[in-house]
C-alpha cells in the first residue's frame, strides 16, 4: 500500500494557514491524502477520457454532463489509450490500479497537467469522480450554466481512498407514508454523492403495500390504501421500480427490497385474508400502528403466496440480498390457530418463536435456491436455528450484534438510539414530535420511545461492538441509518429528518475510524458542503440555497 499520507500537513492558502483536511473539503474524508503542487484548471479544451467498460463510460458520462452544464465547456469524451498520459484531460482508468484499493477504492492524482482517477473496479472510478466534484468549487453542483466568470480549479492533490465498511446504507420507509419517485431518485443521488452503497427500501408494512405484484393485484388495489388519513395511499409500479433500480445501479447503489413477513403484514392479509390464521377481512387492518393479523405459517397457501410474490421481487431487484423484515411479529393468533399448533407439533417446535424461526428457515431456503441471501431484523434470531447465511439486521443494542457475530452470522448494524432518523435531532424537534403524536392520538408521547439523536451522535457511532475477536468483528458488514415515516407525511418533512444526519453516517462508515474528527467535519460542512447540498436541490429549491444552508446548520447543533 502506498503511503501518501502526511498526517499533520499544514498548507498555506491565501495567507492563512489551514489544516489540509479543510482544503480537501471532501465528505466522507478520504483515507489518505496529500496536498501538493499546482492546481488543475478546467478550460474549453479539457477532455474526459475513460476505459472501454460500460460502467466506465456511464460514470464518465455522468461527470461530463454535469461539467458541461455548469462550465459551458464542450468537455469532449473519448477512450483512454493504455500507457499514455493525456494532458489537459481527466482520465478514468483501471490500468495499473493498486489492487489493495479493493472493490470500491480509488486513487486520484491531480496536477496542473492532468487529473487521473485510477481504480481496480468501476465502483472505485465512480467514487473517484464524486471526490473530484467535491474538489471543485461548490458551484459545480448548480443546475444551470454559471453566469459569473468562474475559475474551475482542482487543487494539486494525491488521494488514496477506500472504505472502512463494504456496507454503507440508508433505509427509507415508503409504507407508512409514500414518497414521490423524484424524491427517491434525489435521495439515491445524494447517497451516491456521499459514497453510500445500499438503499434498503421498506416497501411493505401494516399501513400500506407499495409494490405492484402482477399475480396479486389486490395488494395494490386494496393493500395500498387505508381508510385512515382520508383514504391515503399509492404504490410504485414495476416499471417505476425497474427504472429506479437501474438509476441506483449507475450510481453504484444496490437496492435491497424489504418485503415484511410474517409480522407487519396487515396490508397483505387485508388484501388476501386466506393467508392469515383467521380469514376474516379486517377493513381497518391497514393503518399506521398495525395489528395482530400476520401471515399464517400453518397454511401451504401462505408459502405459495410468498414464493410467487418473491419470484416477482427477485425479477425486479438483482440484489444478492433480500430483506424479509421479521421484526415485532405478534404471536397472538398463532397461539390459538389449530394449523400453527399442528405445525409446531409436527416439527417439534417448543414455542411460537421457534415457529417463526422455522418459517424464516423455509423462506431462506427458497431464496437460497434462487441464489439469493436472506436478511432480517434481529428478531429472526429468536427461536434459534437461524441459517448461517442469513444476515442479521441489528436494530437494538450491541448485545444482538455480539450474539449474531459469535454465531457466525453477518451483521448490519442499525441501532435505534444512534441511527434512527425518525428520532428528533434536538430538544425542540422532540417537542415537535410529541405534539404530532398528540395530534394523531397515537399513545402517550413520552412512552413511544422517541429520543434525541443529534448529528454528533451519528458521527460518533461505531457499529463494531467492543470485545469481539478480529474474526468475529469481520462479520460486522457495516452500518445503516433508517427513516421510518409514521410521522413524516411529506417529502419535505422526510428531508428534514434525513439531512444532514446521513452525511455523518456516510463519513462514519467510510473514513478510517482514527481519522474521524468532529471539529474538522463540521468545518467542512460549514465551509462548503452544505452549500453543495443546497445546490443539488436538497429541500425546497424555491426557498433558495441560503435558507437551505441555514436550516441544515440549525439541525446540526453546532455550538457556535
Ligand atoms: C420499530 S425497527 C420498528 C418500525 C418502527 C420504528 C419507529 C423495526 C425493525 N421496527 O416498524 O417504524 O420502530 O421508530
Amino acid at each position: 500500500m502506498k503511503q501518501l499520507l502526511i498526517s499533520f500537513l499544514i498548507i498555506t492558502a491565501g495567507g492563512c494557514r489551514l489544516p489540509a483536511a479543510e482544503v480537501i473539503n471532501v465528505v466522507p474524508l478520504p483515507a489518505q491524502f496529500r496536498v501538493s503542487g499546482e492546481p488543475f484548471i478546467l478550460n474549453a479544451s479539457t477532455r474526459l477520457l475513460h476505459g472501454s467498460g460500460s460502467g466506465s463510460s456511464e460514470t464518465a458520462g455522468l461527470l461530463a454532463d454535469q461539467l458541461r452544464m455548469v462550465t459551458g465547456f464542450p468537455i469532449a469524451t473519448g477512450l483512454y489509450e493504455s500507457g499514455t498520459t493525456a494532458t489537459n484531460a481527466i482520465t478514468l482508468t483501471t490500468d495499473g490500479a493498486d489492487t489493495a484499493l479493493g472493490e470500491e477504492g480509488y486513487e486520484l492524482i491531480c496536477s496542473a497537467q492532468h487529473i487521473v482517477v485510477r481504480a481496480p473496479r468501476e465502483a472505485g472510478l465512480f467514487y473517484g469522480t464524486q471526490t473530484l466534484r467535491q474538489l471543485l468549487p461548490p458551484q459545480v453542483e448548480s443546475r444551470t450554466t454559471s453566469t459569473v466568470a468562474m475559475q474551475w480549479q482542482v487543487p494539486g492533490v494525491r488521494i488514496w481512498d477506500r472504505p472502512r465498511f463494504g456496507y454503507r446504507g440508508f433505509m427509507l420507509d415508503s409504507s407508512r407514508y409514500l414518497q414521490s419517485e423524484e424524491f427517491v431518485r434525489r435521495t439515491i443521488d445524494l447517497m451516491a454523492y456521499h459514497k453510500l452503497n445500499r438503499f434498503h427500501w421498506h416497501l411493505t408494512d401494516d399501513p400500506g403495500w407499495r409494490l405492484e405484484i402482477k399475480k396479486y393485484p389486490k395488494l395494490t388495489s386494496v393493500g395500498a390504501w387505508r381508510e385512515q388519513h382520508g383514504g391515503y395511499g399509492g404504490f410504485f409500479t414495476q416499471d417505476q421500480v425497474r427504472s429506479i433500480v437501474a438509476y441506483a445501479a449507475q450510481r453504484q447503489i444496490t437496492v435491497i427490497p424489504e418485503i415484511e413477513m410474517p409480522g407487519h403484514s396487515a396490508a397483505a392479509v387485508a388484501s388476501y385474508p386466506q393467508i392469515t390464521c383467521d380469514p376474516v377481512p379486517d377493513a381497518a387492518a391497514t393503518k399506521v400502528g398495525g395489528g395482530i393479523n400476520t401471515y399464517c405459517p400453518g397454511k401451504p397457501e401462505t408459502f405459495e403466496f410468498i414464493e410467487n410474490t418473491l419470484t416477482e421481487v427477485l425479477d425486479l431487484f438483482p440484489s444478492a440480498v433480500i430483506h424479509i423484515g421479521g421484526d415485532e411479529c405478534s404471536k397472538e393468533r398463532w397461539k390459538v390457530c389449530p394449523r400453527c399448533q399442528a405445525v409446531m407439533q409436527r416439527e417439534s417446535l417448543a414455542s411460537e418463536e421457534a415457529l417463526q424461526s422455522w418459517f424464516t428457515g423455509k423462506v431462506a431456503a427458497f431464496l437460497r435456491s434462487k441464489g439469493r441471501r436472506l436478511m432480517g431484523w434481529n428478531e429472526i434470531m429468536q427461536g434459534g436455528s437461524l441459517p448461517k447465511d442469513a444476515i442479521v439486521h441489528q436494530w437494538n443494542d450491541d448485545e444482538a450484534s455480539i450474539k449474531a457475530a459469535r454465531a457466525g452470522n453477518d451483521v448490519v448494524v442499525s441501532r435505534a438510539a444512534w441511527t434512527y432518523f425518525d428520532h428528533a435531532w434536538d430538544r425542540e424537534s422532540l417537542t415537535g414530535l410529541h405534539n404530532l403524536l398528540k395530534i394523531q392520538g397515537v399513545g402517550e408521547p413520552e412512552k413511544t420511545g422517541y429520543g434525541i439523536t443529534p448529528l454528533r451522535r451519528v458521527y460518533e457511532s461505531d457499529p463494531v461492538p467492543p470485545g469481539l475477536t478480529p474474526a468475529e468483528a469481520a462479520h460486522i458488514l457495516g452500518e445503516q441509518a433508517q427513516l421510518w415515516t409514521e410521522l413524516r407525511a411529506t417529502d419535505a418533512a422526510a428531508d428534514q429528518y434525513i439531512w444532514p444526519r446521513l452525511v455523518a453516517l456516510a463519513e462514519a462508515s467510510w473514513s478510517p475510524r482514527e481519522k474521524l474528527d468532529w471539529k474538522g467535519f463540521t468545518n467542512r460542512l460549514k465551509s462548503a458542503h452544505f452549500e453543495r447540498l443546497a445546490l443539488r436541490g436538497l429541500g425546497n429549491a424555491s426557498t433558495g440555497s441560503d435558507t437551505i444552508v441555514q436550516s441544515l446548520t440549525l439541525r446540526s447543533g453546532f455550538e457556535d
